[in-house]
């Protein structure tokens, strides 16, 4: 396999803009080598490949990769915590872990050169994004075992640029060292993104008079509502973030600030499909289905086509060569199924977003009514906004046109709902 090239530098990198038939040979010769090495080290895939049948040199195109097993989070417990590994232990220079809401973590390791990779693909998110070496670019992913704050925190720092390892919490202190050190770039998820603009905002500061250019906002879902919200409120350009521990971490795919127009997917590392989540069927690109990725360059921990649970589309390149994903509008393993509607929080936060007497914070409350099942939406909103029984009522009737279910609406005072420094929790089950 062709060694992985080295850190962008300051610009784009020739294969962002190579075309199309130049990035298949290069995604078809590097996935012989990622499926030949997941299947030589790594016992659960040989026993995978097996079972299905194929071996690695049953790949003569991209297309004969769908003759592939998938793998999920089960085979990564399953092996935990090491056994998803395909290099001696004493070579993985990293780990990171997500605790997830049942059993083990799901861990992942890292070599040098899959450290050096992703700091490589993370750089062409920040030039996607518009920074420049010389910001100031303050973190406030969570450092530790997440991905978030230390993916963004090498490749910045290595890209040239000025990095405020601020980590979640503390948000009085966020607020002030934004301020005292000109931040230029803010990495947060963006309901805590949100959190530091109320924080500004009841210190009296208006969060769109810093100094702050961009925001890469991501590992959770959001919609363009709250880009809106988020743009305005601190007078930045928002673009999406994606990325999952198992593929890398965050900076799999980046959206371009020039086009706002969803991540693009740094495909000559990490091949995306997306499937029918039912029939496991390969979709046609910009159809809406799971979204799947084979690592490419990976050596401490391949992934061959490993499900995310994620629903969205692939789309062609605009701003770059390489394909698009589509904002990630849900997950699979978060839709609830209310009276025979599916129902995904992020369509909440889309409305949420969109009502301007509302703060964006919300919580949905899952309870059984009798035999069905029905959802309280908690909403905040804003000290100015007026009655609550009027805002009440018409966020309810707007749940009801607009996602086709009948939702009991509850308002809190300012802050009633808590906030989170990381990913937001949005649903609280309370079915028995
Ligand atoms: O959230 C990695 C990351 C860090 C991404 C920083 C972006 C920025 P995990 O904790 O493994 O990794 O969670 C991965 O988060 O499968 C999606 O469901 C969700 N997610 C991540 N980015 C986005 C996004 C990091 N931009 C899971 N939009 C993924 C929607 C996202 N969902």
């Amino acid at each position: 396999m062709a060694k992985f090239e080295p850190a962008a530098g300051r610009g784009l990198h020739p294969i962002e803009q190579a075309p199309i038939a130049e990035i298949r040979a290069v995604q078809l010769e590097r996935l012989a080598w990622s499926l030949a090495h997941a299947y030589a080290h790594v016992p659960a895939y040989q026993r995978l490949f097996d079972d299905a049948g194929v071996h690695p040199s049953d790949l003569r195109s991209l297309d004969d990769l769908a003759r592939f097993p998938f793998t999920t989070k089960t085979e990564l417990r399953d092996n935990y915590p090491f056994g998803m590994f395909a290099v001696p232990r004493d070579q993985v220079v990293r780990v990171h872990a997500s605790s997830g809401t049942t059993g083990k973590a799901t861990v992942v390791g890292y070599t040098q050169s899959d450290i050096d990779m992703w700091v490589h693909v993370y750089q062409r998110s920040l030039v996607a994004a518009g920074v420049r070496p010389g910001d100031v670019v303050h973190v406030s992913y969570g450092y530790g075992l997440f991905t978030g704050g230390l993916g963004a925190h090498y490749a910045a720092e290595q890209f040239g640029c000025t990095v405020v390892p601020a980590s979640v919490g503390q948000t009085a202190r966020q607020v002030q060292l934004l301020v005292d050190f000109d931040a230029d770039v803010l990495c947060a998820t963006p309901s805590y993104a949100l959190v530091v603009a109320d924080e500004f905002r009841s210190q009296g500061i208006d969060p769109a008079s810093t100094s702050l250019r961009v925001g890469l906002f991501g590992a959770e879902p959001w919609s363009e509502a709250m880009r809106a919200e988020l743009e305005e409120a601190f007078g930045i350009d928002a673009v999406d973030i994606y990325g999952l521990s198992e593929v890398i971490g965050g900076g799999v795919a980046n959206e371009c600030v020039e086009t706002k127009d969803g991540p693009t997917i740094w495909e000559d590392h990490f091949y995306p499909e997306v499937i029918d989540p039912d029939s496991g069927e390969v979709l046609p690109e910009g159809e809406t289905g799971e979204l799947v990725f084979t690592s490419l360059t990976k050596v401490a921990m391949p992934v061959i086509r490993y499900r995310t649970r994620d629903i969205c589309s692939l789309q062609p390149g605009t701003a770059r060569s390489m394909r698009r994903m589509g904002r990630v509008a849900a997950r699979t393993d978060d839709m609830l199924i209310i009276r025979g509607v599916n129902v995904f929080p992020s369509q909440f936060e889309e409305l949420v977003s969109a009502d301007p007497r509302l703060t964006g914070h919300f919580l949905l409350e899952v309870h059984s009514q009798g035999r069905m099942e029905g959802i309280t939406a908690v909403v905040e909103p804003k000290s100015d906004a007026g009655g609550h029984d009027a805002i009440a009522a018409d966020f309810a009737n707007t749940v009801r046109q607009r996602i086709g279910i009948s939702v009991e609406v509850r308002t809190v005072e300012p802050d009633g709902i808590p906030r989170s420094e990381g990913k937001a929790q949005r649903v609280r089950d309370l079915r028995g």
